[in-house]
């Protein structure tokens, strides 16, 4: 059994085919949130989650865009939220609203609890705060979570047999990370293991300054995606 956990893949086609191209194998896929936003591949990025069937939970920039697509006039124009409701269509929509905001998935016979975000940034240090946190936001005490949203990788065990996990990003790294490559998380026969890959940044390159949105929101993007001798690079 090969499960391939993904998170935060922020339209970024370029990089989900990279990995999907050496975990296509995977029997599972799991998702923790932010399909969309900030990248100029939304639609698609849909698109390969329902085709794929893999398990998702929304993330708070999937709910930013949906809110922009409903009421687009309530959101400040040529951001990246605007161009990636404008690009998705209503069953794209239909199904961001109804992921769920949380699930309870087995794996290899243990239940593992899937939520975009712990509290913001902050991350579970105690296993007290652990039990605590997995009977609110689940229901019941799990001894697995996952989560998305600070784009941090980790595998944080707490005791022998409790531990949470991020994969990290799919699409892209917090600024102080220099390396660009797509990060995920493989569980195959018990085993978690955190994976990094490189993918062509050259072509989304060009594509982000292409696109409908102003030249700051790009260069918000900038140290994420550009090559180092790019004219936004801040
Ligand atoms: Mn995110």
């Amino acid at each position: 059994m090969k499960t391939l956990i993904l998170s935060d893949i922020h339209a970024n086609l370029i990089a989900l085919e990279t990995v999907w191209k050496r975990e296509g194998d995977a029997d599972l896929i799991l998702c923790a949130g932010d399909i969309v936003d900030y990248g100029p591949h939304p639609a698609e990025c849909v698109e390969w989650m329902m085709e794929k069937r893999a398990l998702a939970v929304r993330g708070n920039h999937d709910e930013l865009v949906v809110s922009a697509w409903e009421d687009p006039g309530a959101h400040e124009p040529e951001t990246w939220r605007t161009d990636n409701a404008a690009k998705l269509g209503p069953r794209h929509v239909d199904y961001l609203k109804k992921l769920p905001l949380r699930r309870v998935v087995d794996l290899e016979g243990i239940p593992h609890g899937l939520t975009h975000a712990y509290q913001g940034y902050e991350i579970i240090r105690s296993l007290e705060e652990f039990h605590r946190f997995s009977g609110e936001r689940f229901g019941r005490p799990l001894h697995r979570m996952i989560f998305g949203h600070t784009h941090r990788r980790a595998i944080t065990h707490l005791s022998d047999e409790d531990c949470w996990m991020n994969p990290g990003s799919v699409s892209y790294r917090r600024p102080d990370e220099h390396w660009r490559g797509a990060h995920y998380v493989l569980i195959q026969d018990g085993t978690i293991s955190l994976r990094a890959l490189p993918y062509p940044t050259e072509a989304l390159h060009r594509e982000v300054l292409a696109a409908s949105v102003c030249p700051r929101e790009k260069e918000v993007t900038a140290p994420w995606w550009f090559p180092e001798d790019s004219p936004l690079k801040a």
